[in-house]
């Protein structure tokens, strides 16, 4: 049936796509975002990293989350609900060297006040190139993170790119630059398919769980 890298080989399909709907896009900090009421996971990371093609893996579509030729184009959340149960935000993408250096912070307040406002938000994943070291923005995006105490899944993009030998030892370095341990770390190819399923079962996980119950104050 499907043709897509990845697709069920026998094992079974963590995440079984039954129906997927684009919600609409939020523009800027404090502007129009879906009703916050399912579930909710966000894709973060560099301008190029690889974030709507990845979303695009997860749920076995060739262009569901527009894919770019112009990095850093993409400067709004798009919100996608999947079988009715749970929402991904696709977040814009950081760090694009090529912009004005005026408009090169234009991402913090729109990402940071999304991850300040997203009441039903379980988790983001964060996205870091194989071939590249985690940058300044980077740092920033994960300190972000640890500060809200939003739980991330770390997927390393692109494993095609390198060699079989070299992906364990750049997924260590990226780890150790970032304080995660080297197991954590999701290795995920669109090429080839690898991490797929991994993604999928941890998104699960994520949407499946209850809230954590905010102390009150
Ligand atoms: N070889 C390879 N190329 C990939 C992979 N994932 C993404 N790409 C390519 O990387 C480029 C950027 O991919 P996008 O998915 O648009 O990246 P993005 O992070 O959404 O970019 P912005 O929306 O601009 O922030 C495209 O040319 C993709 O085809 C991968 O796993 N392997
Ligand atoms: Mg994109």
């Amino acid at each position: 049936m499907s043709d897509l890298p990845g697709a069920p080989t026998g094992t079974p399909d963590p995440l079984v796509i039954r129906s997927l709907e684009f919600l609409g896009p939020q523009a800027t900090a404090g502007g129009w975002r879906p009703e916050s009421t399912l579930p909710e996971v966000a894709f973060a990371g560099r301008s190029n990293v690889g974030k709507s093609s990845l979303l695009n893996a997860l749920v076995r579509r060739k262009a569901f989350a527009r894919v770019s030729r112009t990095p850093g184009r993409t400067r709004e959340i798009n919100f996608f609900s999947v079988n009715g149960a749970f929402v991904l935000a696709d977040l814009p993408g950081y760090g694009y060297a090529r912009i004005a250096k005026s408009r090169q912070a234009e991402w913090r307040p729109l990402i940071e006040g999304y991850l300040r406002h997203a009441p039903t938000l379980r988790g983001v994943v964060l996205l870091l190139d194989v071939r590249r070291d985690p940058t300044d923005e980077d740092q920033v995006m994960l300190e972000l993170l640890t500060e809200t105490g939003i739980p991330t899944l770390i997927c390393v993009t692109k494993v095609d790119k390198v060699g079989r030998g070299e992906v364990a030892a750049r997924t260590a370095a990226i780890a150790q630059a970032i304080g995660f341990a080297p197991e954590d770390l999701i290795p995920f190819s669109t090429v080839d398919g690898r991490g797929r399923d991994d993604l999928a079962a941890a998104i699960g996980q994520l949407v499946a769980e209850s809230p954590a119950v905010d102390a009150p104050g």
